[in-house]
């Protein structure tokens, strides 16, 4: 028989095929099951032992030869693909970038930052910790005992099992737990600030199931009101980037802090947003509360492994979500969760204007 005829017209055809499936195509036809070649070489069986001698290598060598080709040709194919696809896939790094920036820095990222960026000028360290915490450090450590009715107040969501310790599990209310874990850790004296998520099973219009919260807390020797006081009117002043801010200090109420203050803050409303600045008790004035602090519980420095007959301390917590829509003018608190991109470029920020006290915390550049 004449195999030759067969390979070279075989050869041919696969350097002639001038894309991957054709030579797919091919390999099928010579060497798949039903191929013309794997055909060939199921003849040998019913040859006697001296054609089988004869044939048998030069249907092995057409076999080996095709083979051969057509890995060389794929090769080939595959090169020049891939030349294509770089070709045409070429970046010219040297073009201007898109003049409508696609992404935005959120509101609530952009106050985080503003906040963390007044308080650092205000010598307060950022602490973070954990947001699944136990109920100890989110509740026990801050004077708030099983049985304690503020631990019903909070909606906490909580874990189906309980930790090694046998401590039940829980996202943490607030950020307070971090401050506990920065007092056993770093010991006194402290000046933190603990930005962070937060989470409560409440959920309205004015209410979101998670939400952001900034916490402080300062421990030191002889601290007293009066730090509290003068350290909140700089913030806030530096915040809103006005001078005019008055603070009105009201007796409040929280397990962690004695005596516990509420802050509020005078302001007017011009064209329908409210606008931080003067007495609330001024003509066309109103209170606002914007934040709660007090005196650290000493039963609450105890529990962070401190002595509170040697140090003394003052803590606040800020609902940054709040803060964000007071600031900026915005009136839906669920608009900052829905994820809408046209929402977001309205309100959002530019990645280039990074909050500077000496550019202006919210000045946008
Ligand atoms: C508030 C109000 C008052 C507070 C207390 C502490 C800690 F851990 F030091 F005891 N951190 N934050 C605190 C005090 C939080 O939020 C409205």
């Amino acid at each position: 028989m004449d195999h030759a005829a067969t390979g070279q017209e075989a050869l041919a055809r696969i350097a002639g095929a001038d894309d991957l499936d054709t030579l797919e195509a091919l390999r099928v036809e010579f060497l798949g099951k039903q191929g013309s070649i794997s055909g060939l070489l199921k003849t040998l069986g019913k040859l006697d032992p001296e054609e089988r001698k004869v044939e048998g290598p030069k249907i092995h060598a057409l076999r080996e030869s095709v083979s051969e080709a057509l890995a060389v040709r794929k090769d080939t194919l595959e090169t020049a693909a891939l030349d294509a696809r770089l070709a045409a896939e070429t970046i010219d790094l040297s073009l201007p970038a898109p003049s409508t920036p696609r992404g935005a820095v959120h509101p609530v990222s952009q106050v985080m930052d503003e906040l963390a960026e007044v308080f650092a000028d205000l010598g307060f360290a950022v602490a973070t910790g954990p947001e699944i915490e136990d109920d100890w450090h989110n509740f026990t450590a801050l004077n708030m005992p099983e049985s304690h009715p503020a631990r019903a107040m909070h909606d906490t969501f909580y874990f189906p099992d309980r930790n090694d310790d046998g401590r039940e599990m829980l996202l943490r209310t607030h950020t307070s737990p971090v401050q506990i874990r920065s007092m056993i850790q770093q010991g006194a004296p402290i000046r933190i600030i603990a930005p962070g998520r937060v989470y409560r099973s409440d959920s309205d219009a004015t209410h979101t199931p998670m939400f952001h919260q900034i916490e402080g807390l300062v421990i030191d020797k002889g601290i007293h009101l009066g730090h509290l006081k003068w350290t909140l009117e700089a913030f806030l002043k530096a915040f809103f980037e006005r001078d005019d801010i008055v603070l009105r200090l009201r007796p409040s109420y929280f397990p962690f802090t004695e005596p516990s203050i509420e802050v509020d803050v005078g302001y007017s409303s011009q064209g329908g947003r409210r606008v931080v600045g003067g007495s609330g008790d001024a003509p066309g004035h109103a209170w606002m509360e914007v934040l709660g602090s007090g005196m650290v519980n000493r039963r609450v420095i105890a529990a962070g492994g401190i002595d509170p007959d040697e140090w003394q301390g003052f803590a606040f917590g800020i609902g940054v979500d709040r803060l964000a829509m007071l600031k900026y003018g915005m009136d839906d608190l669920r608009a900052f969760f829905d994820g809408d991109v046209r929402w977001l470029s309205h309100y959002g920020f530019s990645a280039l204007d990074v909050p500077t006290l000496s550019g202006g915390v919210g000045t946008p550049a």
